[in-house]
């Protein structure tokens, strides 16, 4: 019997192919802390202090650990690369992805969890540009919609550690798009362009380097991917959910 085999989890799966999609672009992989201090979680990423985001109500955090929370986005870990790579005199090109379990305190919905999984990438070198991120994620779709013809649209947008900011849509075309996602533009992440003050912070000169970033959801996109309606069966370790996949 097929199912009392072990299967990987959806998200699992979605880690290790966009892994290897990244990789073919010369993306390597980085990961790092889940407790993080604010300084690499909040204050590197120019979010201000007074910024909803950092409110009890969205952040986890830590009362016996003053100055810690549970971190809200992957992007701790791009800092703490940066200023890594800084330190041991390894300059820029730097390109890397950083998939991981984030977390917000809030309530949860049928397409809200408190905890999820996020993939940030990052690139930086002396002329990484906005047309260099449509490029990347476009061929990153095409990938993950094997054979699909995929289009990219950039919409204006806000986010304190990018300028400017960009939230990303997608298209899939063609006789091998999935038929729930054929023909419709759907906003897929956030992007844009590493603000100079958050390179500054890592220890990288803005005025000799600029880079892209970008943050997608996880979840969304197996549920995307696979066509799963409720985003509780993502964590429900329910066996008759993951063996379907
Ligand atoms: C979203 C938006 C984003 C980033 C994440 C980033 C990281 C560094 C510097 C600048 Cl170290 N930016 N990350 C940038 C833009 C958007 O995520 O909606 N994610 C689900």
């Amino acid at each position: 019997m097929s199912d009392a085999r072990g299967h990987l989890h959806p998200i699992s799966s979605l880690i290790r192919e966009a892994n290897a999609i990244f990789y073919r672009m010369g993306f390597s992989y980085a990961e790092g802390p889940l407790l993080e201090d604010e300084w690499h979680n909040f204050d590197a990423l120019n979010v201000p202090k007074d910024h909803p985001a950092r409110d009890m109500q969205d952040t986890f955090f830590i009362k016996d650990e003053p100055g810690f929370v549970l971190r809200t986005h992957t992007s701790n870990v791009q800092i703490r690369y940066m200023e890594s790579q800084i330190k041991k005199g390894i300059k820029p090109p730097y390109r890397i992805i950083v998939p991981g379990k984030v977390f917000r305190n809030e309530a949860t919905d049928m397409t809200h969890e408190a905890e999820f999984f996020q993939m940030e990438g990052l690139a930086v070198g002396e002329d990484v540009s906005l047309a260099n991120l449509k490029g990347t994620l476009a061929r990153f779709f095409q990938e993950l919609f094997r054979g699909a013809d995929v289009e990219i649209r950039f919409r204006p947008s806000f986010f304190p550690f990018t300028e400017p900011s960009v939230e990303v849509d997608m298209r899939i075309t063609g006789a091998n798009a999935p038929e729930k996602l054929r023909d419709r533009w759907i906003e897929m992440m956030g992007a844009g362009m590493v603000h100079p003050q958050v390179l500054k912070n890592a220890g990288v000169d803005p005025d000799t380097y600029q880079g892209f970033a970008f943050g997608i959801g996880l979840d969304r996109l197996a549920m995307l991917r696979w066509g799963i309606d409720d985003i509780r069966l993502m964590h429900s370790a329910d066996l008759r959910f993951v063996n379907q996949f």
